[in-house]
């Protein structure tokens, strides 16, 4: 059962419906069978996802310029090291105007990365802000290859955050108990 998942064209649904139908069913695959016991795959796509943002900060965290700039939490839940030249950051709905980061570093796997949303655009200063009013962040490959993943956040209240439980893949949620550069509570 499990060696034809890739390949299994869901019941009661038409063709066209088929490629998006394949999404859930490649993750499951990338978790290996539990039926027959066959391990996951050795070589992993990239796995990185927005993880929390804060789009009033007040007090919560200074910038190395000593400004309360609000943030984007990005954490590299997979288990191979992402080049931060290669990922891209927009707030607009569409991935057509995307800021990447100058800087040669890689994400290692595990870990977090706080992106300043700044409009500085410079280093981890993205050329945009974040609006306390709620809108679009969406992170995507650099090369133009898709959306990694989006949200579209509420209105936030000072130093409130937006954040996902567990990191990576939970539910987003207000907190105010925000955790920048360390994992979700
Ligand atoms: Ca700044
Ligand atoms: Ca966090």
């Amino acid at each position: 059962m499990c060696d034809s998942i890739l390949f299994r064209r869901p019941r009661n649904r038409p063709a066209k419906a088929v490629g998006a139908a394949l999404v859930p069913l490649v993750a499951a695959a990338i978790g290996g069978c539990a039926e027959t016991g066959v391990p996951p795959p050795t070589i992993e796509a990239p796995r990185i996802a927005l993880n929390e943002i804060m789009a009033a900060n007040n007090a919560t965290l200074a910038d190395e310029d000593g400004d309360f700039d609000d943030w984007i939490e990005l954490v590299n839940f997979g288990s191979s090291a992402i080049p931060l030249r290669e990922i891209g950051l927009t707030d607009r709905s569409e991935a057509d105007l995307l800021w990447i980061p100058n800087s040669d570093s890689l994400l290692a796997p595990g870990d977090y990365l706080l992106i300043w949303a700044d409009g500085d655009d410079s280093g981890l200063h993205s050329d945009f802000k974040l609006k306390p009013s709620g809108e679009w962040v969406v992170l995507a490959w650099a090369d133009g290859s898709g959306v990694i993943d989006s949200l579209r956040y509420p209105a936030l209240g000072e130093d409130q955050a937006y954040a996902r439980t567990p990191d990576a893949t939970g539910p987003w949620a207000v907190s105010d108990q925000p955790t920048p550069g360390e994992p979700n509570q």
